[in-house]
């Protein structure tokens, strides 16, 4: 699989990256990684790495503008389904790979390089780099790092492995760069990001049964002076409350009329509620975007619901 990646890389004079909707640090960093090693490697070819930015993640690397193409290859990273890649019209492109660690949803590349135990889309495409010995830089080795600690919560998951920490290691020694810049790239935080997670903490309502949830309004958010999406990726730092075993942020986008609810779970398994309302993700994070409050406080019932049969289950366990 990785020398049939390669050899397809090799057969195109133009290639776009893309990643999801949403973007977070593993996307973005996945597909610059990407876009600079077959940028050093095969300087010769057109390449560039495209979706929607976000002024929250402008300092860790900078995307190309679209533009059209002809007889290109698409490499989509991070992304398990169609509808959600950003920015791109497939029918431009002659051929594509999809490289991803979501759980599958459906296949739309030619070759789909997925791993779904793996951490984090940097991290499968690090695998594919120490097998195919491509040449890479600092900044290369620092973007994949970047990712996969953003999306494996700084090795907080399972999902982290001797064998992944051997991966990190071999990159770390082979192309070297500063660990305490590269975290102050990703968690130096403004204040009022700060300030909006008291808000969350403040304002989060727990069921008995362990359910964590909070609307973040239009008005929150202007109040807090925050964008709907990193209110939304505020998420993550809720984790290891002791007496919440689910939580849920649903955060209004006025820009695109609709709802950002996004769920985090510690015990059970979560993403089949968020696919029930035409979204998805992993089994413990998970996310939806529905039209009103109402329906996103259908998706806190579901979950309710969901806690309530794990927490049978887990008494008839024994547990
Ligand atoms: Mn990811």
């Amino acid at each position: 699989m990785y020398r049939k990646i390669l050899k397809t890389i090799k057969k195109y004079d133009t290639i776009v990256i893309a990643r999801h909707i949403g973007v977070d640090p593993d996307a973005l960093c996945s597909q610059l990684a990407l876009r600079d090693v077959i940028r050093l490697n095969f300087p010769e070819k057109k390449v560039i790495a495209v979706g929607t930015g976000s002024q929250k993640f402008a300092h860790i690397g900078k995307l190309d503008k679209l533009e059209k193409v002809h007889d290109a290859l698409l490499i989509v990273t991070d992304t398990p389904d169609k509808k959600r890649v950003d920015s791109v019209d497939f029918s431009q492109f002659s051929y594509v790979i999809k490289i991803d660690h979501h759980p599958f949803v459906e296949s739309f590349g030619g070759i789909e390089l997925i791993d779904d135990q793996a951490s984090s889309a940097c991290e499968v495409i690090m695998k594919f780099l120490v097998h195919t010995k491509l040449l890479l830089n600092p900044q290369i080795s620092e973007w994949l790092y970047m990712g996969l600690v953003s999306d494996s919560n700084r090795f907080l998951f399972d999902s982290s492995t001797p064998e992944l920490f051997a991966l990190v290691s071999y990159f770390l020694q082979k192309y070297p760069f500063s660990l305490s810049q590269c975290y102050q790239k990703l968690y130096l935080r403004p204040l009022n990001e700060v300030r909006l997670e008291g808000y969350i903490a403040l304002n989060m309502k727990v069921t008995d049964h362990g359910l964590g949830y909070v609307s973040i309004t239009n008005d929150v958010i202007l109040e807090y002076g925050v964008d709907s999406a990193s209110a939304g990726n505020m998420i993550n730092n809720f984790n290891f409350i002791k007496e919440v075993l689910v939580w849920v942020t649903m955060t209004e986008d006025v820009k695109n009329n609709q709802i950002r609810v996004s769920i985090r779970s510690r015990g059970p398994v979560i993403n089949h509620v968020a696919e029930k309302y035409h979204g998805g993700g992993h089994k413990f994070a998970s996310g939806a975007r529905v039209p009103t409050m109402d329906e996103a406080m259908k998706i806190i019932d579901d979950l309710e619901k969901v806690l309530i049969d794990y927490q049978k289950e887990e008494m008839t366990n024994g547990n």
